[in-house]
């Protein structure tokens, strides 16, 4: 065993790299790694976790997307959940796969459906148009802590029906749900001690009588009283919503943020014509990949562009890497706001993609909107610093001053 998951050979064929990829220098700047990963091959084997790597768009979509051969089952991070009992129970919608997984995922498809998101986009604009007012007074603001932090932990929690709102509690619990799919390292370690503080919060708010009559939750809970679901599993589907709906966001609007104030020429294009937002957020999207990866396990013996993959083999799915893959986009490494990235791989693929994305896309429109409304001039006042976790690439702090259009 190594890292909760059987040890394997390398496949014959496969290099051999000794690299650490949740090495903190590394996962806050990867593009070298990223790079690297690409270059050896399909796969490589890396010993110290014991895993295939992959970070060429093409297999990393072929494992993530066949969800027969690839499970999600067995953990989406380095632990093997046959092998080893998991922090926390696993989510009934990530950790699971068809049959089961269809019959959640039909719950929370509904729930968050367009349409949903739509209904939703005038309160999120109202939010949006309050924060960027209020950072437009100051000389210079923390653009992670008083913006990116602020906004989905704002609208979101208010979209759920939740009662009780805690900030921190939300983001670090994220941290943790996110840190955990690495190996029992630092940032791990670290994240896990945050437990005892916040699992008990968390699990409260999941429940029927802590959230409101109208929003996400009590849908989820009109899905249990319909017979669906049961009341056991709307509390995990809430779960879910507070595990993968603030972090994800958070770090989407920060990097997206980021994209603008580094490339002032492509947010001119944006000024020029709103018409952008849309497929500039597609491009932060590839061009940061938030969820930089993520892992199946193979569930049988098969194989991959020729590599032998043996049943129990964890791999690691670098979705940052694929997004930069320059086969599949030339100038990859370029940020274009005109260059309609369809097929990236950071919101997955296949039957496990978001299913938040409408949710995901209509909270960070509403904040580009209102920027692009009333920011002529988006400026970095100091280093921007990323914030290392074993599956988020997303920053820590970032100083900006917002002039008035
Ligand atoms: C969950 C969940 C879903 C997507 C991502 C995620 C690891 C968690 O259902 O808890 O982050």
């Amino acid at each position: 065993m190594i890292e909760g998951h059987a040890a394997i050979e390398p496949p014959p064929g496969v290099p051999v790299w000794d690299v650490d990829p949740y090495d903190p220098q590394t996962l806050a700047d990867p593009d070298a790694y990223y790079a690297e990963l690409r270059a050896k091959g399909p796969f490589v084997y890396i010993p110290r976790y014991s895993v295939l790597a992959c970070g060429r768009h093409q297999e990393t979509q072929e494992v993530f997307s066949d969800w027969e051969r690839f499970v999600s089952s067995r953990g989406v991070g380095l632990q093997d959940f046959k092998l080893e009992t998991p922090w926390r129970s696993p989510s009934i919608i990530l950790e699971v796969d068809p049959p089961a997984h269809s019959r959640t995922r039909k719950v929370m498809s509904r729930v968050l459906s367009p349409k949903v998101a739509n209904a939703l986009r005038e309160q999120f604009l109202v939010a949006a148009n309050k924060l960027v007012d209020e950072l437009l007074e100051k000389d210079s603001f923390e653009a992670i802590a008083e913006l990116a932090e602020v906004y989905p932990t704002n609208v979101f929690p208010e979209a759920m029906g939740l009662r009780e709102v805690n900030r921190r509690f939300l983001i670090d619990y994220g941290a943790m749900v996110f840190n955990a799919l690495g190996p029992d390292n630092d940032l791990r370690r670290n994240a896990m001690a945050m437990g005892p503080e916040i699992v008990p919060w968390i699990t409260r708010q999941c429940k029927r009588e802590n959230l409101r009559q109208e929003g996400f939750g009590a849908e989820i809970y009109a899905a249990a009283d319909a017979g669906e679901i049961s009341e056991d599993e709307a509390g995990m589907l809430v779960r879910s919503l507070l595990s993968a709906g603030v972090d994800t966001t958070v770090t989407g609007i920060g990097s997206a943020l980021w994209c603008l104030a580094t490339n002032p020429g492509e947010y001119e294009k944006l000024k020029e014509n709103p018409k952008l937002l849309r497929p500039a957020f597609e491009e932060v999207l590839r061009f940061t990949s938030p969820v930089h990866s993520f892992c199946r396990t193979a569930d049988r013996d098969t194989e991959v562009s020729g590599v032998e993959i043996v049943a129990g083999t964890k791999i690691l799915c670098v979705l940052g890497a694929a997004n930069s893959d320059e086969t599949r986009w030339p100038d990859a490494g370029r940020f274009d706001v005109n260059r309609r990235p369809t097929g990236h791989l950071a919101m997955g693929s296949g039957v496990h993609g978001c299913v938040g994305q409408n949710l995901a896309r209509a909270e960070v429109g509403a904040v580009l909107t209102a920027i692009v409304n009333k920011v002529d001039k988006i400026k970095l006042n100091g280093p921007a610093r990323w914030r290392p976790n074993n599956a988020i690439h997303a920053l820590d702090t970032m100083p900006l001053t917002f002039t008035p259009r």
